[in-house]
């Protein structure tokens, strides 16, 4: 077993049953132009993620364990995206319209993909999902199942969005989740830092906070 200090006690894991998983590390939230900055955000916020994020991606790689990446997005057709969700945004901006970096938030569509610093490597799995969570209507529950993955360290962005929402859907099924500071990003400094506090606060609620390095430095 391999332990990393964390908050608010010291996560522990078998790397052979542990997936890193990457949150939306998509060019429509980190890159100007696309569906972050449309919807009035800093996408500055989110950059300082990529750096220890592909560190850590090295790392993990390097010890030949699993990573999983997610895009949140949608069909050409829009079929999958709710009205709700649709109605959301600058009215001339929304998911479907046609951006500098394609259409918003499509699959297929430039700015739909992972920025080049994290791209995904042959043969790591990269989950499509229509919503904030990475397990609604996703397959990735069948394929934590079948690579016997029992905990997940999470990054990507946003924390109080797709990185909160999937790790609460982990918790209500069952994985422990330890959360990378420096490898999740808010648009807004105050939910960061209040978004981590939630998961570690109550003993570890929703699960365990620390940082890259200290992974890093366990895995040696
Ligand atoms: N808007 C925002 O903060 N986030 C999202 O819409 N999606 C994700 O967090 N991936």
């Amino acid at each position: 077993m391999t332990v990393v200090e964390a908050r608010p006690a010291p996560f522990t894991f078998d790397p052979a049953s542990t997936a890193l998983l990457v949150i939306d590390m998509q060019r429509d939230f980190l890159l100007p132009g696309g569906f972050g900055e449309t919807l009035g955000n800093d996408v500055g916020q989110l950059r300082r993620t990529i750096a220890p994020l592909a560190a850590l991606l090295a790392g993990w790689r390097a010890a030949g364990l699993t990573v999983i990446h997610t895009r949140e997005g949608h069909l050409p057709d829009l079929s999958d995206c709710p009205p709700a969700k649709l109605a959301r945004g600058v009215p001339s901006m929304r998911i479907g319209d046609e951006g500098p970096l394609g259409r918003i938030l499509v699959r297929g569509e430039y700015g739909h993909d992972i920025v080049d610093e994290l791209a995904p490597v042959p043969g790591e799995p990269v989950v499509d999902k229509p919503g904030k969570g990475a397990f609604y209507a996703t397959d990735l529950g069948a394929l934590l199942d079948e690579k016997k993955v029992t905990s997940l360290v999470v990054t990507g962005v946003t924390t109080e969005v797709c990185v909160h929402t999937t790790v609460r859907e982990a918790n209500d099924r069952g994985y422990e989740c330890l959360v990378l500071a420096d490898c999740v990003g808010s648009y807004f400094p105050e939910f960061q830092r209040v978004g981590l506090d939630m998961i570690a606060a109550q003993g570890g609620i929703f699960g365990w906070v620390a940082g890259s390095t200290d992974v890093l430095r366990a895995l040696q």
